[in-house]
């Protein structure tokens, strides 16, 4: 993906009409499309194909389970078109690798959560998760926007990894603090599809990125 606006777009709404309405406003302003269970559930998985043939696409199902199971789901985001997928790693070294042998690489793996509950059980593991990510061959990690320290303390693990960064707008982040705090891109969602223009909402957090760097 193109390391051009540093803006991952976080596509969770639920209907193709919307997806598309959103996607064609703010294709020039974003890198990737982020899409997660809700509009694979609310259209088909074919969803991923469609959306590929715009911009590329990362299957953010927060992939969780023993290491065949991974491995089938990594199999069928890839087949249909995902760029890269998401995946937790509290399931252990071994379902990781699964995940980074059928993606050929192109996992990012979930360290300490943006949201408020994320430092309940993610937060105290995050730094083994981020150890484990690297060791495991991933292409990189997902940290909070929400808690920019904790980029910067992840990046001094992960070394060259990449680092995508969802807590901004909603949840509380800001755009340039996550970035300057050594984010790679970052990740949004309600922030650009709820806005009133999402383009605009996206063009503007696109200068705020230009800005930090
Ligand atoms: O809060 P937003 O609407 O900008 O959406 C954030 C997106 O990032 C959403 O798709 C969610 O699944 C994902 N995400 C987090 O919010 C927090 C994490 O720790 C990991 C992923």
């Amino acid at each position: 993906m193109q390391k051009k606006n540093r803006i991952i777009l976080a596509l969770d709404v639920t209907s193709r009409a919307e997806a598309m309405r959103v996607v064609e406003a703010v294709k020039d302003h974003v890198d990737a499309i982020k899409i997660n269970w809700p509009l694979v559930l609310a259209t088909d998985p074919n969803i991923i194909r469609e959306l590929s043939r715009v911009k590329d696409v990362i299957c953010d199902f927060k992939i969780a389970d023993i290491p065949n199971i991974n491995k089938l789901i990594v199999e069928q985001a890839m087949s249909r078109g995902a760029s890269a997928v998401i995946c937790h790693g509290f399931t252990g070294d071994d379902s990781v690798k699964a995940c980074v042998d059928a993606s050929k690489g192109q996992v990012f793996v979930v360290t300490e959560m943006s949201h408020p509950g994320g430092k309940q059980f993610t937060a105290p593991l995050a730094d083994k998760l981020a150890a484990l990510a690297k060791s495991a061959g991933a292409r990189g990690i997902v940290a909070p926007a929400t808690r920019p320290e904790r980029i910067a303390a992840l990046r001094k693990i992960i070394g060259a990894l990449e680092i995508i960064s969802p807590g901004v707008g909603a949840q509380g982040g800001k755009a340039s603090d996550a970035i300057m705090a050594g984010a790679d891109y970052i990740i949004v969602g309600r922030a650009i599809y709820d806005a009133p223009d999402p383009g605009n909402a996206a063009k503007a957090l696109a200068d705020e990125v230009k800005e930090a760097v």
